[in-house]
């Protein structure tokens, strides 16, 4: 039986594009791209990181992505600048949906587990208002590496006490979706991008922009194996799941 609903934080409570117009407002005309570049990076540095076992904070890899990112770009930012950006990470806006969404799982026990760090997480989830919702905002912080490695998800067991099978993640992440299910856990996938409207977006590869590259590598789900249990267009049928009692195949 699920006991506690688990989210991934980036992209799937919080949009992660949303730190663009803060972007946008230090280099106009640029925001979109410097956005989905930044966001490509730090993940892509997160599990480098793992991979090498040289693990640094969140906020950390944040900041080396977005360094890098400028950096490609030949812009310039000195490193108050880039600390001023970083935090925009800490305000980024819930998805519209998800207060309402949480609010109709009120009677499971809910949490965070993300890649993000202690501090980092907690001021997003103040600033947000979202933190009274949740019973426990965890950070890969005390594994000292990130998802999709397994003892990132362990801390779920160590936090909640519970075994996975007693576990819903949710996540609009391919990789985390993946990891997850590899981990044990019931997934329910958030499909912030449909397969057919990203179709629709490629047809002309020769138009596709940045918008367009980040969503054909970073939207859909991943072909190494690991399918989720529910595949969701958003985070409001979370609640009718629920009242089915998660049956698989709902
Ligand atoms: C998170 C990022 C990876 O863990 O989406 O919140």
């Amino acid at each position: 039986m699920i006991e506690a609903i688990v989210f991934d934080a980036y992209g799937t409570l919080y949009d992660v594009q949303s730190v663009e117009q803060v972007v946008e407002k230090k280099f106009p005309g640029r925001g979109a791209f410097i956005t989905a570049i930044w966001r490509m990076k730090q993940l892509e540095y997160s599990w480098l990181r793992g991979m090498m076992g040289s693990y640094a904070d969140f906020r950390t890899i944040t900041k080396d992505a977005l360094a890098y990112t400028l950096g490609i770009m030949g812009l310039k930012a000195d490193d108050a600048e880039l600390e001023s950006l970083v935090d925009g990470q800490n305000r980024l806006t819930p998805y519209p949906e998800a207060a309402a969404a949480l609010t109709s799982l009120s009677r499971h026990r809910l949490a965070i587990l993300s890649n993000g760090s202690g501090e980092m997480l907690r001021a997003l989830v103040d600033h947000s208002g979202l933190g009274r919702f949740l019973e426990a905002v965890m950070s890969v912080e005390e594994a000292r590496t990130f998802k999709p490695h397994p003892s990132a998800y362990a801390l779920v067991q160590r936090c909640l006490g519970l075994t996975p099978d007693r576990v819903l993640f949710v996540s609009s992440n391919g990789f985390d979706v993946s990891g997850a299910k590899s981990f044990g856990f019931t997934v329910a996938r958030i499909v912030r991008v449909s397969p057919d409207a990203l179709r629709r977006e490629l047809a002309e590869p020769a138009t596709v922009g940045v918008g367009g590259m980040f969503r054909a590598l970073r939207s859909q789900q991943e072909m190494i194996g690991e399918a989720p249990d529910f595949s969701l267009n958003s985070l409001t049928e979370l609640g009718p799941l629920a009242e089915g009692g998660f049956s698989v195949g709902a």
